[in-house]
């Protein structure tokens, strides 16, 4: 598997997080997205069974970019220029998806509660046994975040393609940052970022009570 994996280190995904806080603690949506586009490319080195997954994280990823790339792109270069924009432009749809199905607000708002899941799936790994399975790390860590907001059919696929995840070290070895201790220290440094990052998004979706956007 990790020769499918080439030169790719997570080691540059992670770097994307660690740069999306400013010093005014905002959050740059580019660097956001590339390392959600690292995360994908990883995924996709795992099995097939996963691309379920990765198609709807590409998806929302290219929604996001459209809109970062097209003639409204300065409002957003934030997280939260995004937010003023499309609230004060009435672009968001509060109750139900109707006229604005596929808001940045909404969109976001996926990725965001998966950065959650990733969050602890890392800090599992991270602080694991050596011999700890992939597969339960991944599982608790999904019953924990976004099980809560998957239908019971997707919940059920998510589980089983959760079963076919490799050993806690040749997972790490996959991750191609080098040896398993490596890794752990690498997961060490980007962790208070992914952490900082998702409680910046967390507290701006909360003031404006987006945390449930349809
Ligand atoms: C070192 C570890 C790196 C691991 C990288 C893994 C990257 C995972 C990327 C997952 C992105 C998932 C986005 C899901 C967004 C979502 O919740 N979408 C649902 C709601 O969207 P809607 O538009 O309908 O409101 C949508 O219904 C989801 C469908 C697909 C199933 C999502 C299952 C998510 C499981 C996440 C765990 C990934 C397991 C990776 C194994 C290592």
């Amino acid at each position: 598997m990790a020769a499918a994996q080439g030169a790719f280190s997570l080691r540059e995904v992670m770097a994307a997080f660690q740069s999306c806080v400013t010093e005014q603690r905002e959050v740059l949506l580019g660097p956001y997205l590339r390392g959600w586009r690292g995360l994908v490319r990883f995924l996709n080195g795992l099995g097939a069974i996963f691309s379920f997954i990765s198609k709807d994280a590409v998806t929302k990823i290219q929604i996001m970019e459209s809109y970062c790339g097209g003639e409204k792109k300065e409002e957003y270069r934030t997280m939260q220029s995004m937010v003023r924009y499309e609230l004060n432009g009435g672009l968001v749809d509060l109750e139900q998806r109707s006229a604005h199905p596929n808001s940045g607000c909404r969109t976001v708002l996926r990725l965001h509660r998966a950065l959650h899941w990733l969050q602890l799936f890392l800090e599992g790994l991270r602080t694991a046994q050596q011999d700890a399975s992939t597969s339960t790390i991944c599982t608790d860590s999904y019953n924990a975040s976004l099980a809560a907001y998957h239908p019971w059919i997707v919940r059920k696929a998510a589980t089983l393609a959760f079963c076919t995840l490799p050993s806690r070290d040749a997972f790490l070895e996959v991750m191609n940052v080098g040896g398993p201790e490596e890794a752990v220290e690498m997961l060490g440094d980007a962790l208070p970022h992914i952490r900082d990052v998702y409680g910046i998004t967390e507290e701006l979706y909360a003031q404006h009570r987006l945390l449930d956007l349809p």
